[in-house]
């Protein structure tokens, strides 16, 4: 009798195991199937990878914004993508007292709860109507209220700190 009962708890014990590894796996083909790929880390969930694929289902943003570079040079800027706000509320992640992001280049800035939450602080993926050329820049943090220099080119990781 007993002996059934090991037997069956250890049946299930394995197909547990088994649901567990299949959906970590279903996870891993999604991610090496992404167009790009931005490491979160510091999320309820710990570090979380966000692709292009998770990011069709946050509503689109559109916004127009001005360059402004050290040289003085001052561009318009028709840019669609995410809000950095929505895509971190998408994880949970609502207190914090600055976020840093990080370029594929080492380039990186940390931003202000108020600069993160601003409607014009998006991950942008499209630029004057044309989207991003994944080779060399997947995506793009596009911060409207500050300067060139706080944009950041290809974007490959978010930091969120507590
Ligand atoms: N990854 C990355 N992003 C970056 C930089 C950089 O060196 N690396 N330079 C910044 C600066 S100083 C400016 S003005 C803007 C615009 O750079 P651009 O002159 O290459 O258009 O990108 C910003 N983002
Ligand atoms: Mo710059």
């Amino acid at each position: 009798m007993r002996m059934k009962k090991t037997i069956y708890f250890m049946l299930f014990a394995i197909l547990i195991l088994v649901s567990f590894t299949g959906c970590s796996q279903k996870q891993e083909v999604a991610v090496q199937n992404a167009e790009w790929i931005i490491s979160i880390e510091g999320t309820k969930e710990g570090t979380v990878e966000f692709t292009n694929i998770d990011a069709e289902k946050l509503s689109p943003k559109e916004i127009t914004a001005i360059l402004k570079k050290k040289d003085g040079s001052e561009t318009e800027q028709n840019w669609k993508g995410y809000a950095l706000k929505e895509v971190l509320g998408a994880y949970g992640v609502k207190e914090f007292s600055t976020v840093v992001v990080e370029a594929e280049d080492g380039y990186a800035k940390e931003y202000t709860p108020e600069l993160v939450n601003s409607e014009g602080t998006i991950l942008g993926t499209v630029l004057d109507g044309k989207p991003l050329d994944k080779a060399d820049n997947k995506v793009q943090l596009v911060v409207k209220d500050a300067s060139g220099n706080m944009w950041i080119k290809n974007v490959a990781k978010i930091i969120v700190n507590k």
